[in-house]
């Protein structure tokens, strides 16, 4: 079997997928990073680890900027570890084209780890890339998953657009709050309460932090009488991440949440709808790029011309783009 070489040596795939689910580490960060360089071995890492995946617990960790994820990431690993669970870790930075310092000071916290082979810390950007992390985050999940993680913790930076991004991909989210950055009522105006299946006051050794737990929980119990739509009543947490308090609590909430998600039948629901955004990402990319090959190719200037010239409306010209791009299969 051939040696796998430098970073742009031909992929022996079989071998490295092997490794992988042998939980070799090195082969786990180099099947990664076929994902991030777009790969065009990629089909077949994909097809490789497809039998092993779906059973991780996919756990995204959102927030507004500050209040915690990374200490809380950093100290739930070490909660999940004492029980012997394997953990994977994705930081992923929706805003920034490039790995940039924050997720730079995560990767100093998180040497704390850097020496446990159970654990698996990779932080992803979106290099600028329009749906690049709604196309490559799920593919190095299926990597984590396929290398026998029981637990993948996605943390996102801020709030917005990304915790959108991780509640696609989570089983479980957990959304974090802390005293006076918003109570429950805030909260439950930025649309937080809606994707959160667990909450977490963290740094709960400041001021307000009681006050904050009860506003939260007063704000589920309003809404939905404290149930989401599929059944679940959202716990309310509190921790001390940087002293790792609490962080059993969270656990116990995480694995309830997992319980429940088994005995509802909620997780197949889930994973459906997490797999049609993931074949979703994945045709949008490839139409995207067939397009642009056709562009390459002069399609495009030609239909440009004819919508200059009155000859073709735009709708028009738009499907016969698409025609050209996307021929249809022969019947
Ligand atoms: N007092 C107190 N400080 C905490 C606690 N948890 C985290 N911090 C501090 O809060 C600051 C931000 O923590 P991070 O874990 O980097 O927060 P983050 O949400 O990952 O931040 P971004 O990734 O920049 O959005 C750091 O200085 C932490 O030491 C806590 O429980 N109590
Ligand atoms: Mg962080």
């Amino acid at each position: 079997m051939s040696r796998v070489g430098g970073r742009r040596s031909q992929a022996d795939v079989p071998s490295l997928v092997e490794r992988a689910r042998d939980g070799d580490a090195r082969a786990v960060a180099r099947l990664i990073s076929l994902v991030e360089d777009e790969s065009s071995a990629l089909r077949e890492v994909m097809a490789g680890l497809a039998p092993y995946t779906g059973n991780a617990q996919i756990v995204g960790i959102t927030g507004p900027p500050g209040v915690g994820k990374s200490t809380s990431t950093n100290a739930l690993v070490k909660e999940l570890r004492a029980v012997g669970k394997r953990v994977g870790v994705l930081a992923v930075d929706p805003s920034s084209p490039f790995s940039g310092g924050a997720l730079l000071g995560d990767r100093v916290r998180m040497q704390d780890h850097a020496l446990d082979k159970d654990v698996y810390i990779r932080s992803m950007a979106s290099r600028g890339h329009l749906g690049g992390l709604a196309w490559s985050t799920p593919q190095a999940l299926r990597v984590l998953d396929a290398a026998g993680c029981d637990v993948v913790l996605i943390e996102t930076v801020g709030v917005g657009q990304s915790e959108v991004e991780v509640v696609a991909l989570a089983d479980t989210t957990v959304v974090l709050l802390a005293p006076g950055m918003g109570d429950g009522v805030q909260a439950a105006k930025a649309g937080i309460l809606e994707v959160a299946d667990v909450l977490a006051v963290n740094k709960a050794d400041r001021e307000g932090a009681r006050r904050a737990v009860r506003d939260l929980e007063y704000a589920i119990a309003m809404s939905d009488d404290g149930r989401d739509a599929a059944g679940w009543t959202r716990p309310v947490v509190s921790t001390v991440a940087v002293r790792g308090e609490g962080i059993d609590d969270l656990v116990a909430a995480l694995d309830a949440h997992r319980q429940w998600l088994d005995g509802s039948g909620a997780r197949a629901v889930r994973r459906r709808a997490r797999a049609a955004a993931e074949i979703e990402a994945i045709a949008l990319d490839q139409v995207r790029s067939r397009i642009g090959d056709v562009r390459g190719a002069g399609a495009l200037p030609g239909l440009a011309d004819r919508v200059v010239a009155g000859e073709l409306d735009p709708y028009r010209a738009a499907d016969s783009l698409l025609d050209t791009a996307l021929p249809a299969e022969k019947a």
